[in-house]
């Protein structure tokens, strides 16, 4: 299995920039790439990535996408004048051409593919290209929106060609609408595209009627292009979360791509001129991590726009961390999506109903038409840009100021989030009896003859304490669970006969070091005596048998039947376990597995790896079987290793299905990531 992460850059990128005056193209600087990578090195990320130089994109790989005859119009622009250079600018919607353009756009195009070509070998596992120009707006014929060739499209179709791969997801989370790509891969069943996009009712640039999300794609390809449209300004991190939960990932995981590309624009992100979106930079992390569950881990990010400088490098440096499997943030903010996104996400969840398995058990009311003009502009009505046209020096300042102000707002953020960290992704684990049953990839933890935290299993189970084994384990264990508070490693496995009793001790031991929230999370039937009274910890009970309990407010059952590696299972874990853990935001999450197997060794390991997200990945798992298997799926994702393997084709089981909706409609207000609709 591949691993590490590929870095491609190169200085040579920046020598692209306007030479005139305009305020629409003006954003689009150098800096914008050379602060990203001042950025990474103060993070020390550079380093740890595997630096691939950079090549030029030939011209077969160019018109893999573009007419020979739009690249000879770029090619053209080498030997302009200044004034022939805005001509030939003019002949685009927010296009700058510079004498170097051609080459840097070559580059751009190489970068991508050099990126694609080292995670396709198997030379790493991840990687990102940060380039100028992006790519998402350029069509076969035409520069559009700062874009000269389509990066991203040229990679899908290369990768396809060259690697015989049959399906690829580019997922494009920059603030604009990647209509470039739409064009490109409109009747291809073979690559789904999906776009966020600002839209305001067809009122922000690129103002397109094809921006909407009733498009879907046409002939073969219908069903395959996914356009999320925002209309308020202003989405948060919970607004992208909901959306990847319900919209993208049920669709991904069921179209189960060979390859993700993403076209990685940060001016979704906090502070951005264009965008005025409000996500913070951990937020991208969280996308990122999302999709490292994709593909066997397969994927390419590449940079498209971003604007303000410190949220672009920031979360740029976020998705790099992500990517080489270091331990998340915490996700920020209130947990509910806002009434807007949720209108949103019903519109497109209605609109793909037909096409996608995962939609299609769902009560999603029809479609308003959309030939009817409610949403379209006005004829002669202007076209808004990030900034207003009116009074532009006043804009200009106040913008200025917002810049400023975000600025200090994310200086602060990033330390914040960042101390929380622990100093190395480690896992401690603990066995009981035989060590060797673990794999070797985990430290272990050998501090449970501690006085100290014998004293407190003794006075925790006093009928356990005249059989040594277990009064050692449950030492380890509370060993441990202190060094996952503490922060000296992120988290830990913990091998033991009593899971239920080690369940109990560990959440009373929790209270003890002031955890708020505890998420706990018991898969396979088996006792708990875990208590719940103080509101402390939070259980979702994964069980076989019909539980007589009703859900509480401190915890909800999901009965679930049989193997559950399939199409149903991903209606579990996107539309009830993560909405609930990411709106409950625990500080610690606990995991505790039987000896029932209902989730099968795949479930159980992508599972896992998805909790990360949560708690800053403090995750302490006990186990109580000692197959190794079984082992070795629960301690990998928490060493950050990803290779859940993912049968998507079982037929849907109805009774998990009614399930799982009734489920959610009775715990919606309560846990608001799990609303997916304004209705
Ligand atoms: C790549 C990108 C935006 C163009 C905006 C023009 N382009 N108003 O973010
Ligand atoms: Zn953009």
């Amino acid at each position: 299995m591949a691993s590490g992460t590929a870095l491609i850059y190169d200085d040579e990128m920046t020598s692209h920039r306007l030479l005139w005056e305009d305020p629409i193209c003006d954003i689009e600087i150098p800096e914008r790439l050379s602060s990203c990578y001042k950025n990474l090195k103060c993070y020390n990320l550079v380093e740890r990535c595997l630096s691939v130089p950079v090549r030029e994109g030939t011209e077969d790989e160019i018109t893999l996408v573009h007419s020979l005859d739009y690249l000879e119009v770029v090619k053209n622009t080498q030997k302009m004048s200044e004034e022939e250079l805005r001509k030939a600018s003019a002949n685009y919607d927010a296009v700058f051409f510079h004498p170097t353009t051609y080459r840097c756009a070559k580059l751009a195009v190489g970068a991508t593919l050099q990126l694609v070509d080292a995670v396709m070998s198997g030379t790493t596992r991840n990687g990102m290209a940060l380039v100028r120009p992006p790519g998402h707006h350029s069509q076969r014929d035409a520069a559009n929106g700062f874009c000269v060739f389509n990066n991203v499209a040229i990679a899908a179709k290369y990768t396809q060609r060259k690697y015989d791969v049959q399906r690829v997801l580019i997922v494009d989370w920059d603030v604009h609408h990647g209509q470039g790509i739409q064009y490109i891969f409109e009747e291809d069943p073979s690559v789904l595209y999906f776009s966020w996009h600002r839209f305001e009712h067809q009122r922000y640039w690129p103002s397109l009627r094809e921006s909407n999300y009733d498009v879907v794609g046409r002939g073969k390809g219908e069903g395959f292009n996914m356009n999320v449209p925002w209309n308020k300004i202003g989405m948060k991190n919970s607004d992208y979360l909901a959306v990847f939960l319900h919209v993208l990932l049920p669709v991904a995981f069921e179209f189960d791509p060979e390859l993700v590309l993403v076209s990685a624009g940060y001016d979704s992100g906090i502070g951005d001129p264009e965008g005025q979106m409000s996500a913070t930079p951990e937020c991208f992390a969280h996308l990122t991590h999302f999709l490292m569950h994709l593909a066997k881990g397969k994927l390419c990010v590449v940079l498209e726009g971003g604007y303000h400088l410190r949220s672009l490098s920031e979360s740029v440096c976020m998705t790099i961390k992500t990517l080489l499997g270091d331990p998340l943030p915490a996700l920020s903010g209130e947990m509910k999506p806002c009434l807007s996104a949720l209108e949103s996400m019903h519109d497109v969840r209605a609109a793909h109903k037909p096409y996608w398995k995962c939609f299609s058990y769902e009560d999603l009311t029809p479609l308003k038409d959309l030939s009817t003009k409610s949403c379209q502009l006005e004829e002669g009505e202007p076209v808004q840009t990030g900034i207003p046209l009116v009074n532009q020096q006043e804009a200009a300042k106040t913008n200025s100021d917002e810049a400023t102000k975000t600025d200090k707002f994310l200086e602060l953020h990033m330390k914040e989030i960042l101390s929380l960290e622990p100093a190395v992704r480690t896992v401690v684990a603990v066995a009981e009896g035989n060590a060797d049953l673990l794999p070797s990839f985990v430290q272990m933890e050998m501090n449970g003859d501690s006085e100290e935290l014998k004293a407190i299993v003794r006075a925790f189970a006093a009928e356990f304490v005249n059989v040594e084994k277990v009064l050692n384990v449950l030492g380890n264990m509370l060993a441990v669970l202190e060094k996952i508070v503490k922060k000296k490693v992120t988290s830990g496995l913990v091998v033991s006969p009593e899971a239920s009793l080690s369940s109990a001790l560990a959440l009373k031991h929790c209270r003890n070091l002031r955890l708020q929230k505890v998420l706990c999370i018991f898969v396979g039937d088996m006792d708990m005596n875990i208590d719940l009274d103080d509101g402390k910890a939070f259980l979702i009970n994964i069980c076989g048998k019909q539980s007589e309990q009703a859900n509480t407010k401190y915890s909800i059952s999901l009965n679930w039947k049989e193997d559950a590696e399939g199409s149903t299972f991903s209606s579990m874990l996107f539309g009830v376990i993560l909405p609930v853990a990411y709106s409950y935001q625990p500080d610690l999450v606990m995991i505790v597995v039987g000896s029932n197997q209902i989730l099968g060794t795949n479930g159980i390991s992508l599972l896992i790896s998805l909790l990360q997200g949560l708690a800053q990945s403090r995750i302490l798992a006990l186990i109580q079987d000692t197959e190794v298997q079984l082992l070795e799926d629960i301690a990998k994702p928490l060493t950050g290793d990803i290779t859940p393997c993912f049968g998507t084709c079982t037929p849907a089981l109805q009774e998990n299905i009614h399930m799982v909706k009734e489920l959610r409609k009775e715990l919606q207000q309560e846990w608001k990531m799990l609303q997916c609709s304004g209705k």
